[in-house]
């Protein structure tokens, strides 16, 4: 792809670059914002790295993402090139947002509901996540790959893959993988960091929203949510609750899973989760966010919880009913 070689010329001539995940982050995120950011040094750029958010206590076993910061640490760094990954809209910067555009910005994503927000946009909804797009890159700028790197690189295609079981984990996901742990990537490093970590307060928790969840469409919905009231009840940050929706989607007949957070910030996320043939992008996009077709979100602001889940669990059930008809689903 063009895009490839346009991307690899602007990092080539930048001295200073800056880098910009999403939001919310996850391990695709983390990964791409280390995977270009360490690889990119080592072509002897200056990088910043940020994410505009709290990142998961669990990641800082990895000691790279100590040096990821907020976007106060935007005034402090000249750059001449911007590389925005994961991220689908500029919302999902966070603050970063301002500065899209004051300088080349480039944006490397996969989801199909990228609104191409950049002067260079690398968008393939095919491959499995980000880090994938930032290994090829890497590749081609000839950055050296030691097994730090390549663990920093192979967790995105990991946890985007939720361990290679999502129906994304295709050839490309298995070849990239076998190509990084090759380069001395450690997957039980990032499985123990990621996977076997949870707090007993998160186990309790995930019992409350067991507790919570309803049944709709004959058991094909699963939806459940974590209000302020229950975070706190456990002394829990939001992203706490990031795993549960996965697990409610895990149940026999489900298709849907949705699982609402209120958000310290006072807005309501809702993640979603299906399971074969609901294509999710139509509902997040609809209310306001975007995702892939078994894996999106969607944030909402001055609604209350209970608004919000009687605003879109009727919605969806509408959608599923009629997806359902259609054959695919029943
Ligand atoms: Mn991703």
């Amino acid at each position: 792809m063009k895009e490839y070689e346009e991307i690899k010329e602007l990092v080539k001539k930048s001295g200073s670059i800056l880098i910009a995940g999403h939001i919310m982050p996850d391990g695709d995120c983390i990964s791409s914002v280390l995977s270009a950011g360490v690889g990119f040094e080592r072509l002897g750029k200056k990088v910043l790295m940020i994410v505009d958010d709290e990142i998961p206590w669990y990641y800082y076993e990895f000691p790279d993402v100590a040096r990821i910061r907020t976007a106060d640490a935007l005034p402090d760094f000249d750059y001449d090139l911007i590389v925005v990954l994961d991220a689908s809209t500029p919302d999902r910067v966070g603050r970063v947002q301002k500065v899209l555009g004051t300088k080349t910005t480039v944006v490397m994503d996969h989801h199909g509901t990228n609104t191409m927000f950049g002067d260079v946009n690398l968008v393939i909804p095919t491959i499995g996540s980000t880090a994938q797009l930032v290994f090829m890159l890497n590749k081609k700028l000839g950055v050296h790959y030691d097994p730090l790197l390549a663990t920093y690189n192979f967790m995105g295609i990991a946890t985007d893959t939720g361990f290679f079981r999502y129906s994304n984990a295709d050839l490309k996901v298995f070849e990239d993988a076998a190509e990084l742990v090759g380069f001395g990537a450690r997957p039980n490093d990032i499985s123990n960091a990621i996977l076997e970590n949870r707090l007993p307060e998160e186990l309790k928790l995930f019992a409350d929203v067991v507790a919570n969840m309803k049944l709709e469409c004959d058991g094909m919905l699963a939806y459940s949510y974590v209000s302020r009231e229950m975070f706190e009840k456990y002394g829990l940050p939001d992203h706490s609750a990031s795993g549960f929706v996965s697990e409610l989607r895990a149940m026999k007949g489900v298709e849907v899973a949705i699982l609402f957070t209120e958000r310290s910030d006072g807005s309501i996320h809702a993640s979603m989760r299906s399971k074969k043939m609901f294509d999710l992008r139509e509902v997040a996009v609809r209310f306001g966010g975007g995702g892939h077709p078994q894996a999106a979100g969607f944030s909402v602001k001055g609604r209350t919880l209970s608004q919000v889940i009687d605003e879109v669990i009727p919605y969806v059930v509408k959608q599923l009913k009629k997806a359902a008809a259609r054959g695919g689903l029943l």
